[in-house]
């Protein structure tokens, strides 16, 4: 839900900013900032103004509105405390913009001359650097070396024309490490001035980010470098990041930029994908390659597109196994193996309720309710018709779906699969509806085993021989 901010107006503004904007002969009037209140995933903006884009859903986020002051695209962005939900059960007390954490995606076409206002309402000074653009040199929001700090209570105003289509980030340059720990960042997409030219039916997009959030508390640890608890995109774990939702036959875009500390191989199951689009912009048609995984090192941004062709609900997630976990303590010893029966009943005398774990593995964390600090998510967990996913982290769902609409982004549920496709327990004998349907082969039944061994030639009918 979009609520609207009272309106900024001249007095409240830096001396700095009302000096730039009445120079230019301009009216002192700020554009409103809208504020999110919600971190689900909101409909996409279609352009009230210019090129009839196919707009960007921003996962488990938002794009920000703006208005046209003769031919300048007006934002604002106002840097600000917001309170994130991470997921159902955990909120976290993060930095970000109007808001969110992330920040309001800005969205635009190439040629667009932008102004966007940043109000800075931290308790410390900011700046925002255009990460990607090309732009004036003293537009590049880089504190000390390009512009001085946006001080608290100050607007800043930041004018260029953008030069080329791709996927950009923002975020700040000053206090960086901490005001990126805090959760300071934003999307900046701009399509190309063709839009026929990359169109794509669903154009997703989100930012890998991380946080060090003890179990049981609401703020980052900033002085953290790579030992995060909370892989995140767009500031959401699993199973708090909503689904990709695409109609089957859809082309689908997904960009992704890195503001991590460390590179995340994003990888997509059910579906090859080709790479289109990096930092420095559209790959060429032609050069585009195929991948199941990219990786996506820190400041990147990736964009890759595929036919969604196959039905079902297929997993999309970092493929370092430990970014798929939630608040996970790297220091828990490995017990697989052990007795620990007998540990049990002699720790639980000293400490009640002690439950021993982990002496078959972890999976049994995906399914039991074990007693936590509040405001803490479960290691693994996420429920789906099988049952426990024992997921977390950097993890989402690309469901797909025949005989979905445009612009049709509701949950479906879950995967109906046709009889005899899921996997299924051997009993002894195969299924009269596996047998039925020809596929899998089933011509090796029970009573017709043929075994083949590594460096035999098996007689197979149809194979050819040399
Ligand atoms: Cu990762």
């Amino acid at each position: 839900m979009l609520t609207r901010r009272a309106f900024v107006n001249a007095s409240t503004m830096s001396a700095v900013a009302v000096a730039a904007i009445s120079g230019r002969g301009q009216a002192a009037s700020i554009p409103e900032a809208a504020t999110m209140k919600e971190a689900g995933t909101q409909k996409p903006l279609a352009p009230h103004t210019g090129p009839d884009y196919n707009p960007i859903v921003t996962l488990n986020g938002w794009t920000a509105p703006w208005r046209m002051q003769g031919d300048w695209k007006e934002f604002h962005l106002v840097a600000e405390p917001v309170v994130r939900e991470i997921a159902p059960g955990m909120k976290a007390y993060l930095w970000g913009y109007n808001g969110q954490s992330p920040g309001p995606t800005i969205e635009t076409v190439e040629g667009d001359k932008v102004r966007i206002f940043v109000t800075n309402r931290l308790p410390e000074h900011t700046s925002i650097h255009w990460h990607g653009q090309r732009l004036p040199n003293g537009m590049d929001g880089v504190t000390g070396l390009t512009q001085p700090p946006i001080k608290p209570g100050q607007t800043f105003v930041y004018e260029f024309q953008l030069r080329r289509a791709g996927t950009f980030m923002y975020h700040p340059h000053a206090d960086e490490t901490l005001q990126l720990a805090m959760g300071m960042m934003g999307l900046f997409i701009v399509h190309p001035q063709d839009p026929a030219g990359r169109r794509v039916d669903r154009d997703f997009a989100f930012l890998l980010n991380a946080y060090d959030i003890e179990a049981g508390t609401y703020l980052p640890k900033v002085n953290t470098m790579l030992d995060f608890n909370l892989w995140t995109w767009n500031s959401r774990a699993y199973p708090g990041i909503d689904p990709f939702i695409v109609g089957k036959g859809d082309k689908v875009r997904m960009r992704v930029g890195n503001l991590t500390m460390t590179n995340h191989p994003i990888h997509i199951h059910g579906h090859e994908f080709n790479v289109t689009g990096t930092d420095g912009g559209y790959v060429p048609k032609g050069s585009a390659w195929p991948e199941v995984t990219v990786d996506i090192a820190v400041g990147q941004m990736r964009a890759f597109e595929f036919i969604a062709d196959e039905p079902g609900d297929w997993a999309v997630h970092c493929h370092k196994s430990h970014h798929t976990m939630n608040a996970m303590g790297h220091t828990v010893k490995t017990y697989i193996g052990a007795n620990l029966g007998n540990l049990q009943g002699k720790i639980a005398k000293v400490a009640k309720g002690y439950t021993a774990m982990g002496d078959k593995g972890m999976a049994e964390m995906g399914s039991m309710e074990m007693p936590m600090p509040d405001n803490t998510l479960p290691m693994m967990s996420g429920f789906a018709q099988f049952g426990a996913v024992e997921m977390g982290g950097m993890f989402s769902v690309l469901k797909v779906r025949e005989g979905l609409s445009a612009g049709d982004y509701k949950d479906p549920g879950w995967y109906k699969n046709p009889p005899g496709t899921i996997a299924y327990a051997f009993n002894g004998t195969l299924p009269e509806a596996s047998r039925a349907t020809g596929s899998p082969d089933t011509s090796h039944t029970k009573a017709d085993v043929r075994v083949v061994k590594p460096g035999s030639r098996p007689a197979m009918p149809g194979m050819q021989h040399d």
